[in-house]
């Protein structure tokens, strides 16, 4: 086998992971698009669907589903572009891991929309699914792990012929994210095998509700961040060398990625604040922890700031702040990254008020939380995929991102960002107003609530807008990319797209920051102290098992 053929290999992976992604995508943005119309009262939908069927849906396509896909596009790409191409055996499990993945998504996707499932992505206890949504939902989770470890093991292959020296930042970065990954998922498999799956198909009578929602938050938070980490990625390796830069600091990247892998996990407390079964010590805990997860995300800010201003004034901008305008705004690949950046400021100080134990109280159960994960999850990550998505189908197809296409692009993250602005900016203000969440309509305090939702952005018919423009916006990227995948022009030698890696300085970096042991150490020390004691306390103290309930 040559080696352009093994490359080609390799990229076959990537492009059916994204692919599943975007088909995942543009049906998860439609059951978007038919949530505002319903809470809108403009929609009411046939009786063979309901709304929480589509709010489910809409939860796992996007935020499971597009996200993970596309993730492990972007690793398998980029691992092999930074270690070299895979082996046969690496290459395998990879197609095995991926096929997994997709049957385990199909089964749950199935359990939903027949209507077996409307449990929404959360999947509280004791609303209860059909088994077969737990056991997709296990092969989901397997199949992440067997790409996972497939990349590893590509990983220490190369370290193993390279000893001694720092493996390049991509691979450092995605390996941090992986393990990130499997310590998070320890807790969701627990609860799925051994709690969800013997009470779905009746072999046990009960199921403790308190337990399995902490064994699930304890997953859920650091998922966030198996979202967030791959942005990242690209905001530290992939951005600088788009506009001509280097990484600020090869050191202080890999520092933030460790600190989330210490300080994701013990923190999902921050969740169940309302909870009773949890003392308030525990919770206090929690949160004091989930303030130390911010620190990486505030270093990443400087780091990128720094980036940015470097690279400015070396084109020659002056003054306070002239090396803006020296920044490449015609190249949509970073246009569309610099305004994912600029939507998670606000994105990420709501979390810190999110995560503010007496304000939670606030905003816990309200539309504020929903504007609030779109602002982090549906901007910064999904639009700094889009970005990745312009040049990267392109490299796995070998097509050429035409001036056309480039042009159409400018397009979608224009309207997703006007799109998101009105529809999140609705959300907070409604949630402010004391709309609630995870819910269709409620009857509480609802004259008062008719006359606060008046306003122009405090009120429903702009959230409808926002994701009425989101959803064309949705469909001019799967036009986009159906463009890159099948009909734009074959590249040639000149035009081919390259995957950009900037150079990063490794030469001063501790190489402690790659002893793997010692920081897995930690974090799980750190999980042992946060969850111990009060997962013990639910365990002991526990009421007889609750029956399942379906509410749909
Ligand atoms: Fe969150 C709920 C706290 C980050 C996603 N979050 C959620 C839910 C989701 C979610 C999906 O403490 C709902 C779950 C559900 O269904 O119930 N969140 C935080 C905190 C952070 C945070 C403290 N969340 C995220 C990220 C997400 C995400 C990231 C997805 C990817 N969140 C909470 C809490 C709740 C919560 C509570 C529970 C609420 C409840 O009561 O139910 C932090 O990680 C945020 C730190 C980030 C920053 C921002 C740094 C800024 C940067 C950009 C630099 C910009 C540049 C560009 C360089 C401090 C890095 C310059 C441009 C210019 C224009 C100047
Ligand atoms: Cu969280």
């Amino acid at each position: 086998m040559d080696v352009l053929q093994v490359s080609n290999l390799d990229r076959k992976v990537a492009l059916y992971n994204l692919g599943f992604a975007y088909v995942a995508f543009i049906i998860g943005t439609l059951c978007g698009l038919l949530q505002v119309f319903i809470r809108n009262d403009a929609l009411t939908l046939p009786p063979w669907l309901d709304y929480y069927q589509v709010l489910t849906a809409h939860g796992i396509l996007l935020a499971l589903v597009f996200t993970t896909f596309f993730i492990f596009a972007f690793f398998q790409a980029g691992m092999s572009r930074t270690l070299g191409y895979f082996s046969r055996k690496v290459l395998r499990w990879n197609w095995i891991g991926f096929w997994v993945t997709a049957l385990g998504t199909i089964l749950v996707v199935i359990m939903v929309v027949t209507g077996r499932a409307s449990v929404l992505y959360t999947f509280y206890a004791p609303l209860q699914a059909h088994g077969l949504f737990y056991v997709g939902l296990a092969l989901f989770v397997v199949g992440t792990w067997i790409q996972g470890f497939a990349l590893i093991s590509h990983y220490r292959a190369w370290r193993k012929k390279n000893k001694g020296s720092l493996s390049p930042l991509f691979a450092f970065m995605t390996v941090s994210t992986i393990i990130l990954w499997v310590i998070a998922c320890l807790g969701v498999v627990a609860t799925v095998l051994f709690q969800f799956i013997p009470w779905a198909f009746g072999w046990v009578d009960g199921i403790n509700v308190e337990l399995s929602r902490s064994l699930f938050w304890y997953f859920g938070h650091p998922l966030v961040y198996f979202w967030l980490l791959p942005a990242y990625i690209a905001w530290y390796v992939i951005v600088p060398k788009i506009i001509g830069g280097r990484v600020f600091s090869d050191s202080l990247a890999r520092l933030s990625f460790i600190l989330f892998i210490l300080f994701s996990i013990p923190v999902g407390f921050h969740h169940q604040l309302t909870e009773p079964g949890i003392s308030s010590f525990w919770k206090f805990l929690q949160t004091a922890l989930t303030f130390m997860v911010i620190v990486p995300s505030l270093m990443t800010a400087f780091s990128m700031f720094a980036t940015f201003e470097l690279r400015g004034r070396e084109l020659g901008g002056k003054g306070l702040f002239g090396w803006v305008t020296k920044l490449p705004w015609r190249d949509v690949r970073f246009t569309s990254i610099f305004v994912a950046m600029a939507f998670f400021i606000p994105g990420g100080a709501g979390g810190i008020i999110n995560a503010s134990f007496q304000m939670n109280e606030v905003i816990h159960n309200t539309m504020w939380v929903v504007g609030h994960f779109h602002i982090t999850v549906g901007t910064p990550v999904a639009m700094t995929f889009f970005g990745l998505t312009f040049w990267l189908v392109p490299y796995l197809t070998g097509r050429q991102f035409t001036k056309s296409l480039q042009k159409l692009a400018f397009l979608q993250i224009v309207t997703w960002s006007i799109g998101m602005l009105l529809m999140s900016t609705a959300q907070h203000l409604l949630g402010l107003l004391g709309a609630p969440r995870r819910t269709a309509y409620t009857g509480y305090n609802h004259e008062a609530a008719e006359s606060w939702f008046e306003g122009v952005l405090s009120n429903h018919v702009t959230m409808a807008i926002g994701g009425s423009i989101l959803f064309l916006s949705a469909t001019i990227l799967v036009f986009i990319v159906v463009q890159l995948w099948w009909f734009a022009p074959k590249s040639d030698q000149h035009s081919k797209v390259v995957f950009p890696i900037a150079t990063s300085d490794s030469e001063n970096t501790p190489k402690v920051l790659e002893n793997w042991k010692l920081w897995i150490g930690i974090a799980l020390i750190l999980i042992a102290v946060a969850y111990t004691v009060p997962l013990a306390e639910m365990i002991q103290n526990a009421p007889n098992g609750s029956q399942g309930f379906k509410t749909w």
